[in-house]
């Protein structure tokens, strides 16, 4: 195989999401699956063996309480002794009865003051999970045109997120996530990537955007927004997930197969930029799902998205980059997007298999999984743990 195909694809890494894990699920009901993870550690156990079958997952994001211990440093080790890392720590500022009415943008001081204890709090989780980077979304918005004096909530929302930002240590970043709607319908505090990009231009060099794939209007072109936010040096992270209607957390690349191979077009090439901000920002861009699977075997579902975003981005690394750029520059419309597509319609499952052998991984590692008796091991071992009902749901 190809030595650079071969590195960049042995470089690649998706980071899982500890809510992945459990039993989470939709806004109406949860479903209770045989051995989801009923606590942290479970949560990390299945996440080494998704990381184990693919080799390209290596670290679990947690939920700060849901995930919540006593001692990170055990959990750090517990971690490690499985081949895995503590990822990014993302707050959660949405689910105490306190936020009924925002955190950081709440109009009373008290309870913004509970909300960004809570974010400071979480700093130092960072600090001691080892983890380079906070995670944050905001569930913060209103309901009705009046509710609130929109310009007082942005500027709390923005000082806020300055003082967390001054906090985070040396070689830490904040990723800000930002999203059209839901829980709020009227109007949304971060609604979109531009208002999460001025508040991280306005607090600092630590900011950076989030974007999660299931978080804007239909039909928005989020590979735009992705190669805007390289080209300027701030685009931190990425949620993936599928949508169809709304932020419904599907399996990334089942609906949207095409946008995530873009996505990946525009992250491939800016991590061969010749321009420094640019290359440097692709290289450290944290990649993660953000899923909840409520009627799929969860483990095998993570299999199943990582190894979807590991086919898109071994198509993005197929464009032929100066066929296309030629056909650009000819203004050759046609021959352009034939070039893309072209590296689209590649079939790169024997590539990957190939890829795989090489570094020592099961050819397929949903197979493999299937094969292993994972599933019949931890439903034996945990059995089924009852379920909540609607909203709240990821916990
Ligand atoms: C909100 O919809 C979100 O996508 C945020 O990233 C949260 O952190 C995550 O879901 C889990 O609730
Ligand atoms: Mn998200
Ligand atoms: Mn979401």
């Amino acid at each position: 195989m190809n030595q650079e195909l071969f590195q960049a694809l042995s470089a690649q890494r998706i980071e899982t999401p500890s809510w992945g894990y459990g039993n989470s699920g939709t806004r109406f009901k949860t479903f209770s699956a045989p051995g989801a993870a009923r606590d942290v550690f479970e949560k990390i156990e299945d996440a080494a063996e998704v990381h184990r079958l693919t080799g390209i997952a290596p670290s679990v994001a947690l939920h700060i309480p849901w995930d919540e211990v006593s001692d990170y440093a055990h959990l750090r080790r517990f971690a490690a002794e499985r081949g895995v890392t503590l990822g990014a720590i993302n707050p959660n500022v949405f689910q105490d009865d306190a936020y009924k009415l925002g955190s950081i943008a709440h109009p009373d001081e008290r309870v913004r003051a509970e909300a960004v204890g809570h974010l400071l709090a979480c700093v130092d989780v960072m600090t001691q999970t080892g983890s380079r980077d906070l995670s944050l979304w905001f569930a913060d918005g209103t309901n009705y045109a009046g509710q609130d004096d929109l310009r007082a909530r942005k500027r709390r929302v923005r000082q806020a997120l300055a003082q967390v930002h001054d906090a985070l240590p040396e070689g830490s970043r904040m990723l800000v996530e930002y999203k059209l709607f839901e829980p709020a319908f009227y109007a949304t505090d971060l609604f979109d990537w531009g208002a999460a990009y001025a508040h991280c231009l306005a607090i600092g060099d630590k900011a950076q955007v989030l974007v999660d794939l299931g978080h804007h209007a239909q039909s928005v072109n989020i590979e735009q927004i992705v190669a805007f936010l390289l080209d300027e040096g701030r685009l931190g992270g990425f949620h993936f997930n599928a949508r169809r209607y709304a932020d419904d957390d599907l399996i990334v690349g089942t609906t949207n197969p095409f946008e995530l191979f873009c996505i990946y077009a525009e992250l491939a090439a800016a991590e061969q930029a010749s321009d420094d901000l640019t290359r440097t920002t692709a290289r450290q861009v944290a990649y993660m799902i953000d899923q909840s699977h409520n009627i799929e075997p969860k483990v095998e579902a993570m299999i199943h998205s990582v190894v979807n975003c590991q086919e898109a981005y071994a198509k993005a690394l197929l464009i032929d980059r100066e066929r296309l750029t030629a056909a650009q520059q000819q203004g050759d419309v046609l021959e352009a997007q034939r070039t893309l597509m072209d590296a689209f319609r590649t079939d790169v499952r024997p590539l990957l298999a190939e890829w795989r052998r090489e570094s020592g991984l099961p050819e397929d590692p949903i197979q493999a999984h299937r094969a292993s008796g994972y599933q019949q091991t931890i439903a034996r071992a945990r059995g089924t743990a009852a379920a909540g009902g609607g909203f709240p749901v990821k916990s």
